[in-house]
């Protein structure tokens, strides 16, 4: 899946289609911000080995890095880090059973050596995930540096405007 037919750069994965609500919010950045993206199911530990080729492909296939978001026992981007040198960017999921501070958690405590970004759970972190892609790959293109700085401009604006209701 992406915007355009151009090759994708970023590559948003995560372990269930289930996690798909929260991911798209990833997804519509990028969209957003026309940078070309694909987004897939790839489970840890229940697809391993397209986890394993997933990763192990991702440089020579163009992607700049990956949004990798999972649930529960999070292990999807630590593994996925492990396996690649792209910048991965993880995503605490919601659980059903401890409201994401498992994802969280299982995320964020990376022993030194594999780093992961990780973002907020749930749907801001996806967002936040996708907005941070987006500044890396500003970093080589002056074009969508100028979009960020109008985002974040427009984003100042929204919160100047705001009004409070007579109480
Ligand atoms: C994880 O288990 C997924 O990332 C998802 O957050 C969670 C539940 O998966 P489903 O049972 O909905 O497929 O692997």
């Amino acid at each position: 899946m992406s915007p355009a037919n151009d090759k994708p750069l970023v590559g948003i994965i995560m372990g269930s289609n289930s996690d798909w609500p929260t991911m798209q919010a990833a997804a519509k950045i990028l969209k957003e911000f026309g940078v070309p993206y694909e987004a897939r199911v790839v489970s840890a530990h229940r697809t391993p080995d397209l986890m394993f080729a997933y990763a192990d492909t991702a440089r020579s296939r163009g992607l700049k890095a990956i949004i990798a978001g999972a649930g529960g026992a999070a292990h999807l981007p630590g593994m996925v880090a492990a396996k690649t040198t792209l910048p991965v960017l993880g995503v605490p999921v919601q659980s059903k059973a401890l409201s994401g501070q498992d994802s969280l958690l299982s995320i964020v405590q990376m022993p030194k050596g594999i780093p992961v970004a990780t973002f907020a759970i749930g749907e801001a972190g996806a967002a936040n995930a996708g907005l941070f892609a987006v500044a890396l790959l500003a970093n080589e293109d002056v074009a969508l540096a100028k979009k960020l700085e109008e985002f974040r401009t427009r984003q100042t604006q929204t919160v100047l405007d705001m009004t409070l209701d007579e109480q």
